[in-house]
């Protein structure tokens, strides 16, 4: 009888190291992350920055030290997929910030495609952002 008991205690103390351990691996998860426009227009022009934040949505903070690996910025979004301009990254001016420099020739909505790796995490954050230029 007193073994089964211990072996009930055990199995109940197996189950909650598994669940225990579920929130960690829930938190790896890329599609906790999200990318924010800080402003949604841009105006015309030579070099104009665009600024974004990296978001953690379960806390609501910004994620500092993101490396921004992947960057398109084209019209895709009026049709015109094959319209690209060239995307520079640019020092950040607050942590969990990103800026980028871009030149925007023509009024209207431009898609900004984004992959980040956040620090501590295997997956890959991924974004697509629309910017209206010119208004
Ligand atoms: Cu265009």
């Amino acid at each position: 009888m007193k073994d089964s008991i211990v072996a009930r205690v055990m199995r109940g103390a197996l189950i909650g190291l598994m669940f225990a351990s579920l929130p960690s691996i829930a938190l790896a998860d890329p599609k906790d992350y999200d990318f924010e426009l800080v402003r949604t227009s841009i105006p015309l022009g030579s070099e104009q920055i665009i600024t974004v934040r990296l978001v953690n949505k379960k806390t609501g903070k910004s994620v500092p030290d993101a490396v921004i690996f992947a960057t398109r910025l084209d019209m895709a979004p009026d049709g015109m997929q094959e319209m690209v301009t060239k995307v520079t990254p640019m020092p950040g001016t607050e942590p969990g910030t990103y800026r980028f420099k871009a030149t925007f020739s023509m009024q209207g909505r431009w898609q900004l495609s984004l992959g980040a790796k956040v620090q501590g995490e295997a997956g890959t954050v991924e974004s697509k952002l629309v910017v209206t230029a010119g208004k």
